[in-house]
């Protein structure tokens, strides 16, 4: 009873696989530059490890998320879409994908409208949100990946959960930040405890 939850879920690191998309095709595109493993990976943005590994691979890095069809071809994370229609057909439950596109946008905004349609289908384009501040944006739960996520709003309504990824695997949690391991975690027992 009482009133609906709204859900938030980010999209890169959480739905989409954008890691694993960033390694492959950094590899294929620079294959004689060193990379860092997913099992190295330090810290939310991946364009300052690659910098301090060699200055001029930050730019690079940028360059694969910069090129057309590097959105659109990531791979869902397991579970993920299964789990976002799940909880979109739950009573009093309502979802939206809360993500931030890069500022080169000649493919990016473009093409997670594309993905969200190819994953979850066209009409779960009424569901997405398009914010480089999320704090803006009112919900119960946030469920992303980076670990601070700040912005103009000091007191954003949701709670943040954090989703477990390669880069923010090692971090110490405190106690009032609780995390989702993945999919396969019991993400609906995260739901149910907001609910009145
Ligand atoms: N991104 C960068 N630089 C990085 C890593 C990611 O610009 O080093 C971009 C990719 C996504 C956005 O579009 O940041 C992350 O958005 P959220 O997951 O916070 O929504």
């Amino acid at each position: 009873s009482g009133k609906r939850l709204r859900v938030l879920v980010d999209m890169d690191g959480v739905l989409a696989d954008f890691e694993g998309g960033f390694l492959e095709k950094y590899r294929a595109r620079y294959p004689d530059e060193p990379f860092i493993t997913l099992d190295d990976r330090r810290g939310f943005w991946v364009s300052a490890q690659y910098g301090q590994l060699r200055s001029d691979l930050c730019e690079k890095a940028m360059s694969i998320w910069q090129s057309k069809d590097f959105f659109i071809e990531l791979q869902p994370l397991p579970g993920g879409v299964e789990a976002v229609k799940e909880m979109s057909k739950m009573e009093n439950t309502d979802v939206f994908i809360c993500t931030s596109p890069i500022m080169h946008y000649k493919h990016c905004p473009y093409e997670k409208y594309a993905w969200v349609e190819k994953h979850l289908g066209h009409s779960f384009l009424e569901q997405v949100i398009l914010t480089r501040d999320k704090t803006l944006i009112t919900g119960d739960i946030l469920i992303d990946d980076k670990p601070d996520i700040l912005g103009v709003e000091p007191k954003p309504t949701w709670e943040h959960i954090l989703f477990t990824a390669c880069h923010n695997k090692h971090l110490p949690t405190s106690p009032s930040q609780r995390r989702l391991l993945s999919w396969s975690d019991d993400w609906r027992a995260v739901l149910d405890s907001k609910r009145w």
